[in-house]
């Protein structure tokens, strides 16, 4: 383990209540506090915005863009540049938590994104990914990581509560007539909206099957997230039940077979740590 990763306190422990788990587990999704330093997001959030940044390669003016291109721009599996890019992603804290949460003794990596929404940049559509994976059981989670104190007007990422145990049909658009559709079936089956400001180092948590959506970001500033997929170490492949799953499938498990546990060489064990 590297000396960088001490130094900034994100490998120790970070103990859940069993109050806190049951509030994950009845809302689908949790918000916790002091997670992080100020000092480790000051310290790992400049490497990844700078990777981010070079890795992009959506340069189109906001105004040519689709509604999803307008949302932020996105790399995936930022992991593999190594460095403390790496370093953070494999982070043991984050990583326990979600062990925690899940109610697992071991999480792997399903894989991560960067989420940069620029100043106008537009919002996220509600979606829950859940449906998009070919996963066998509901024990894999998402942590929404902030690189930024991040206010209301930069489009902080917003849950339905008890939305994860929802029905509903995955083929929905992006268009806003279609995003205030759903807003408004969340409302009516009672699932709360939870739209709030995250200070820096809060860090949510929210389960695959979770409805979820971000405002547009108003600021000049840019909004930096990362997001960590964690699922159960014993995660078994499901066969595929739609095409995204399928694509998804050969995405971030290339070689996985069905009805076996998900083990390639993207989706390493983090917590416990291997090595
Ligand atoms: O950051 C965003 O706007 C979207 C993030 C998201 O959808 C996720 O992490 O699941």
């Amino acid at each position: 383990m590297s000396d960088t990763s001490n130094r900034y306190d994100i490998n120790t422990p970070f103990p859940i209540s069993l109050q806190e788990r049951e509030a994950f587990w009845r809302d689908g999704f949790i918000k916790l506090k002091h997670v992080l330093s100020a000092e480790a997001i000051r310290y790992y959030g400049p490497e990844i915005s700078r990777k981010v940044l070079e890795l992009n390669t959506m340069h189109l003016p906001m105004s040519e863009r689709t509604i999803y291109q307008k949302a932020f721009l996105k790399i995936m599996n930022l992991w593999q540049q190594g460095g403390i890019i790496r370093e953070f992603v494999f982070s043991q804290r984050l990583a326990s938590i979600a062990a925690q949460l899940l109610g697992v003794s071991s999480v792997r990596l399903f894989h991560d994104q960067a989420f940069y929404k620029e100043p106008g940049g537009g919002y996220t559509p509600w979606r829950a990914d859940g449906y998009d994976w070919p996963l066998a059981s509901d024990k894999v989670c998402t942590a929404w990581i902030p690189l930024q104190q991040t206010s209301l007007e930069m489009g902080p990422l917003a849950f339905a509560a008890g939305s994860h145990r929802f029905v509903y049909t995955r083929d929905q658009g992006w268009d806003e007539e279609t995003q205030a559709r759903i807003e408004a079936t969340m409302r009516e089956n009672g699932f709360r909206l939870v739209e709030t400001p995250y200070d820096i180092g809060e860090v949510s948590f929210h389960l695959g099957g979770t409805f979820h959506y971000a405002r547009g970001n108003e600021t000049d500033q840019i909004r930096a997230a990362v997001s960590i997929i964690y699922m159960d170490a014993q995660m078994r492949l499901k066969a595929p039940e739609n095409a995204y799953q399928q694509l998804n499938w050969y995405t971030w498990f290339p070689g996985a077979k069905i009805g076996e546990v998900i083990a390639t060489p993207l989706n390493p064990i983090l917590y416990p740590r291997e090595d």
